[in-house]
């Protein structure tokens, strides 16, 4: 289990009786409150498969008013819980750390469009990623944020993470989108933020407090999403790049010849790529060191083409990259997608996966994995960088057969003084869940950190949302 592993140790809160769950098959009915082991392993063990609970109950409400009602009694008998979506978390956040209740947003899945908005969808917190963006097609729109986990992440989820993915650079994050946002507090408390206005300064704008805490601030119910226009013409391009200075200047090209038209700059180096090639199957049909992944989204075909041309021309003429793949074609752009948008699940069956998600100057980007390289053993299988290159965002991932001490021990705290020196961050878009909440001060100053936990007590004085999450164990 997690916390002999990482030797935590476990809050003052109650342990579980037969009359809780009582209780709660009363509210909810039977069907939704899951105790038997065999149902609730999925729920307590992480997508990467390193942070292992036991949660001996999973509780599946349908209603902001069951969230509430939950809380209530939770929080009346110092019961502690852990909010889940779909479990796709990369820091151990979204799983318990000991017997912590797991609140499953699984059937919460309604939404509607707005009746003040025609551009904004009211989607409850268990709506699928990929299932509410199919579904708002038929009214033009689309969800402005993409991800590899998309199949499977929950907007609640996606917005108490403060998800990232591929488009940022164009859609910004979901600070920016999210017009509105309802939660449910640890009293039970229904914090109504459900706003769809694209200004409202009226008063404290609360509902960022509840955008990227992950679950440990409320339990967040639903959320007005202001949608973007489906794109009429997307193109995306492969590129072989053969060094880190080329795909930068591969980037600031992209920038000034594709403009506003630009939905994606993602890179991938060769390690990564030949780890999907072993794993999955899937390699790309050009061989280079460093591939840079473009995409653009645009309203008129031709002007587009005009532009990716212009584009193209100008980074050969330079002499940037020495292969391309540029398609227009869904099924060829898909393919091209997959390769990048599968390289977690590609590490993942190595092994162990030791995984960083870090903002990073460019001066500095690349440097870090080829040091890394010099710094690990022999025993590891991949050491390879990946990531968002538009947003100074680079995943940094090693493997291993099994879980080596060492080895993590040669890459932390080592990393997170580099990524401090260089005034980055120990998490662009992952968060910090359990895994780097003791890494939190390399990021945030204690002045920060203090003032956090002050919000937390505030909000939540018992402490029994997502606990263990986040929040250092020792301030400083
Ligand atoms: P969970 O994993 O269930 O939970 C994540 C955290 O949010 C936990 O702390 C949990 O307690 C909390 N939480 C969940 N729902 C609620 C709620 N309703 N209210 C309050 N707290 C809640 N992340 C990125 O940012 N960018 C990427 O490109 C990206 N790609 C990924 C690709 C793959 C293949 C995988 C496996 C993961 C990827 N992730 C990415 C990480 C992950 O998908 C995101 O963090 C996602 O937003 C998590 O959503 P979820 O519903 O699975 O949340
Ligand atoms: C991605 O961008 C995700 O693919 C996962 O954020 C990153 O695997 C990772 O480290
Ligand atoms: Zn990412």
């Amino acid at each position: 289990y997690t916390s002999k592993r990482y030797s935590v140790k476990r809050g003052d809160f109650s342990c579980l009786e037969d009359r809780d769950i009582v209780f709660f098959k009363h509210l909810l009915d039977k069907n939704r409150v899951l105790t038997d082991p065999f149902d609730l392993e999925k729920y307590n063990v992480d997508w990467l498969k390193t942070v292992r609970g036991k949660s001996a109950c999973v509780l599946k409400p349908r209603t902001t008013k069951e969230v509430s009602e939950i809380m209530r009694y939770c929080n009346e008998k110092k019961l502690a819980v852990v909010p889940q979506g779909g479990n796709t978390g990369l820091v151990g956040g979204s799983v318990p750390v000991f017997d912590e209740i797991v609140l499953s947003t699984e059937l919460m899945t309604r939404f509607r469009i707005s009746e003040n908005n025609p551009a904004v969808v009211i989607a409850q917190a268990g709506c699928v990623l990929e299932k509410l963006d199919t579904a708002l097609n038929q009214h033009n729109l689309m969800v402005p944020l993409d991800l590899g986990a998309k199949g499977s992440c929950h907007i609640g989820g996606n917005v108490s993470t403060n998800a990232g993915g591929v488009r940022v650079l164009r859609y910004r994050n979901l600070h920016g989108s999210v017009l509105g946002l309802e939660a449910v507090l640890a009293d039970g408390t229904i914090f109504n933020g459900l706003s769809t206005n694209l200004k409202d300064n009226s008063g404290y704008d609360l509902r960022h407090l509840f955008i990227g805490s992950e679950g440990t601030l409320g339990v967040v119910t639903r959320v007005a999403i202001l949608c973007s226009l489906r794109p009429k013409s997307v193109t995306t391009c492969l590129l072989a790049v053969p060094d880190f200075e080329s795909l930068l200047k591969v980037f600031v090209v992209a920038k000034q010849r594709l403009g506003e038209i630009m939905s994606a700059c993602e890179f991938m180096d060769s390690d990564s790529v030949a780890c999907a090639k072993r794993n999955l199957g899937i390699e790309p049909p050009i061989q280079s060191r460093l591939y840079a992944l473009l995409e653009t989204h645009g309203m008129d075909s031709n002007h587009d083409e005009e532009k990716v041309d212009g584009f193209i021309n100008q980074v050969m003429k330079e002499g940037l990259i020495t292969d391309g793949i540029l398609t227009s074609e869904p099924s060829k752009m898909k393919k091209l997608w997959e390769i990048r948008e599968r390289l977690a699940e590609a590490l993942r069956k190595e092994g162990y996966t030791y995984k960083y998600d870090v903002s990073l100057p460019f001066a500095s980007f690349y440097k870090i994995v080829e040091v890394m390289r010099k710094r690990l053993p022999k025993t590891v299988i991949t050491c390879c960088g990946y990531g968002h290159l538009g947003d100074n965002n680079l995943h940094f991932n090693v493997t291993t057969k099994e879980f080596d001490p060492t080895v993590l021990t040669r890459i932390e705290p080592f990393l997170y003084e580099y990524t401090k020196r260089c005034f980055g961050s120990i998490s662009a878009e992952h968060g910090i869940g359990f895994k780097k909440r003791n890494y939190l001060y390399y990021s945030k100053n204690p002045a920060f950190v203090h003032m956090m936990a002050e919000t937390k007590r505030t909000l939540d004085p018992n402490g029994i949302l997502n606990p263990y999450k986040v929040l250092p164990d020792f301030e400083a």
